[in-house]
């Protein structure tokens, strides 16, 4: 039979099929994870947003498998049938046999098809699935883990389904499946374990243990370098940290916090993939020690990134949004508005609520040292800072709520005094006269606005959080913000706004998506201890926003790698790693004080750097790293049919951005976030500002990565065909 060459030696060591003849009509990609169409944490944002190019490769061959939630189909999905026989067939059997299948297209860009699968229709079989899977692996599920068992349906149900359309099948289209995640593993496993002729990859976005050992407050990353040490040097007098034995006894470690089978689920899942890939490098040294497998591939998180034809735009609508957070602002301080808000900042925290593991302890502590700093220098900048953190809570609380009624009367009393005036100013300018303006306004205008003006009057600061909070008492946040007495008094300078829900536009308080929320903010801070990639700050930057991040998040090594002095580039790096949290939280309060020196114009020349950046997120770009991924698989899983040529894998490095020749935005941002960063990136710079030419070395910045031989993004992939 012919071989497939799969070649990695052009376009700068990305894959390359050498055979010009192989088409994707000879392959079917499934994708599969818990999150498909299902709105769990970040890996729904991976798959949604990397449809748009999967799709644009694979076509009719692409299928996404999930669960089925009945309000995500109604919402989200285009209910259809099946047009590859195939999938059909596979569809019926399923339902014939008692299980509740769906199929349509997710209507999001790209439009992708969908296998869902409904868990509870085929929970009847949940013993013996169980029992199956024990044979297949010896991992026990105790019945009370509803997470765990669910995922033996989900994983029965997945592999069953290859395992239909696979019968069908004889020589092609060969077949590639690429789970994510511990709750998709169960089908990888029973794929391998009943043989299936399955090209299989599976890709981590967490470790479980890594991310119960971090939030445990232990020196999680230092100790798995020390845990290699100690075994190899003997030198197992190291002290402990925080009472772990630096050894790290994985078993016993997730045996403790009772996920020791979930565990095993995970890491089997590794260990059966032909191809296994984890989100960035510093979560593929933590699973080699957590999962003992090294990644074959690095596979880094992307987004799809719009392009505006100026630049200016994207500058607009941060003016555009800001002016909507602005009149939020009004509100809720109402009575408390002494503070200028053209010279107010917007600063923000958002993610998945693990205080100390998205960094909240940290930038709490920071916050309030940043407080004591403005106010000893006499900053007249205020900062409003906003945690989008979801959490239990009973609806909006009342004085929240009172505050934008409040701020709405005021703005009623406005208009109609400002219209009664600007009609007696009408009339008087039509007789020809200049009206007398001490009495163009009469007794009852004046009593209006004094009665609009008592009404801001308040008996209470203005609330630190917008939400009455269900374990008020024991909120991490909350208490925190009670120790460092953070309570938005007029004194302060830095201010609190707890909104533990996600932002919509159809909210009554605050009504913004998202996206319009963080273009209308000046800085995402995410210093996060425990982050495999960190979407937040990745977001911020393809909006033009500065953000924080740290060195033990997946998104702030892949930027520290790339961009020669990120922090010019508006991407604070804290140094989690090699300092304490005491240092680490000092570093952070510098760049948050750093960031409030900046001018207007500092400000927008930085967010214009920061947004040129965005070519890097692309996943026009990152996305070979899964074309890569697929193409080991396939050289693994059919090793008589598909050769991969012997070549170095695709690394994630290759381009860099180069410091800007400009000074940058203020003196803090230019300091190492690290003292392991070369001395080479920090040289004097030209003292000098200059608009254009920052602009035209943009252009050529912009052009950087592709320089090297990479296709530029735009370069738009024709329909069906499996080449690059
Ligand atoms: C954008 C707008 C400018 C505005 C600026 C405010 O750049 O295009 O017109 O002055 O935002 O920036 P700031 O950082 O003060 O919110
Ligand atoms: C994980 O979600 P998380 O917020 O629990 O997966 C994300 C997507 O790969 C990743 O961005 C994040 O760091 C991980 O932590």
């Amino acid at each position: 039979p012919l071989v497939r060459s799969l070649s990695m030696t052009s376009l700068n060591g990305l894959p390359l099929w050498e055979d010009e003849d192989l088409l994707v009509e000879d392959l079917l990609l499934f994708e599969v994870s818990w999150e498909v169409t299902n709105k769990v944490g970040g890996i729904y944002t991976v798959i949604q947003t990397k449809a748009r190019i999967t799709a644009d490769e694979w076509g009719e061959n692409y299928f996404l498998m999930g669960p089925y939630f009945e309000h995500n189909v109604k919402t989200q999905v285009e209910v259809c049938e099946p047009l590859n026989p195939a999938i059909k067939k596979a569809v019926e059997t399923m339902k014939g046999q008692g299980c509740q299948v769906f199929f349509g297209r997710w209507l999001i860009e790209g439009s992708p098809y969908v296998v869902l699968f409904d868990i509870a229709s085929a929970a009847w079989n949940l013993d013996r699935w169980k029992g199956e899977f024990w044979d297949a692996s010896n991992i026990g599920i105790p019945f009370q883990d509803r997470e765990a068992n669910d995922a033996v349906i989900f994983g029965s149900l997945t592999a069953w389904f290859l395992k239909e359309i696979s019968s069908q099948i004889d020589d092609k289209p060969n077949i590639i499946a690429h789970f994510h995640e511990w709750q998709a593993g169960v089908g990888i496993i029973l794929t391998r374990f009943r043989k299936l002729p399955v090209a299989t990859i599976f890709t981590t976005h967490a470790t479980l243990l890594g991310r119960y050992l971090c939030a445990a407050n232990i020196d999680f990353y230092n100790n798995l370098d020390q845990h290699e040490e100690s075994r190899c040097c003997q030198t197992l007098l190291k002290p402990h940290m925080n009472g772990l034995d630096p050894k790290f006894d994985i078993d016993k470690e997730a045996g403790e916090r009772q996920i020791y089978h979930r565990y095993c689920m995970e890491r089997a899942s590794v260990h059966c993939a032909h191809v296994f890939t984890t989100v960035s490098q510093i979560t593929a040294t933590e699973a080699e020690h957590m999962l003992k497998r090294n990644a074959d591939v690095v596979t880094p998180n992307g987004l799809n990134i719009k392009k505006f034809s100026a630049t200016h735009e994207f500058q607009n609508l941060h003016i555009m949004y800001k002016a909507r957070i602005q009149e939020f602002i009004r509100g809720h301080f109402y009575g408390h508005l002494d503070f200028n808000l053209e010279n107010t900042l917007f600063f923000f925290i958002a993610g998945r609520y693990e205080f100390s593991n998205k960094g909240a302890d940290i930038f709490l502590e920071a916050l309030s040292r940043l407080n004591f700093l403005l106010r000893v220098h006499k900053s007249d900048t205020t900062v409003v800072v906003f945690f989008i953190m979801p959490a239990k809570t009973n609806n909006f609380n009342v004085e929240t709520l009172k505050g934008q009624a409040v701020r709405k009367q005021l703005w009623d009393t406005a208009q109609s005094v400002k219209e009664k005036f600007g009609k007696k100013l009408y009339d008087a300018l039509l007789r020809g006269e200049i009206p007398d303006l001490n009495k163009i306004l009469d007794r009852d205008d004046i009593t209006i606005m004094k009665r609009a003006i008592f009404a801001t009057q308040r008996q209470t600061l203005p609330p630190v959080t917008t939400h009455n909070m269900l374990d008020d008492s024991n909120d991490p946040i909350l208490n925190t913000i009670r120790r460092i007495g953070l309570f938005n008094n007029r004194t302060d300078r830095v201010k609190v706004i707890l909104h533990p829900e996600f932002l919509s536009s159809a909210s009554p308080l605050l009504p913004m998506d998202y996206e319009e929320f963080v273009r209308g903010c000046h800085l995402g801070v995410f210093p996060s201890y425990y982050e495999p990639w960190g979407y937040t700050p990745a977001e911020c930057t393809v909006m033009g926003i500065p953000s924080v991040t740290t060195n033990l998040s997946g998104f702030g090594c892949f930027m520290r790698e790339h961009v020669a002095d990120p922090a010019a580039y508006g991407i604070y790096i804290v140094d989690r790693r090699f300092r304490s949290p005491d240092e680490s939280c000092n570093q952070l309060t510098q760049f948050l004080y750093g960031f409030c020196q900046q001018s207007r114009r500092q400000r927008i020349i930085q967010r214009n750097r920061t947004e040129r950046l965005s070519d890097l997120l692309d996943w026009r770009y990152l996305g070979r790293y899964y074309m890569h991924a697929r193409h080991l698989a396939l050289s693994r899983a059919f090793p008589e049919k598909f050769e991969m040529e012997p070549s170095a894998p695709p690394k994630t490095e290759g381009f860099r951005y180069p410091r800007p020749s400009s000074v940058p935005p203020s003196p803090s941002v230019s300091q190492p976030s690290s003292p392991h960063q070369s001395d080479e990136e920090d040289e004097d710079e030209d003292e000098r500002y200059d608009e254009d030419e920052e602009a035209e070395r943009d252009k050529q910045n912009i052009k950087a990565p592709f320089s090297l031989g990479i296709m530029p993004p735009g370069k738009k992939q024709q329909h069906g065909e499996y080449r690059n």
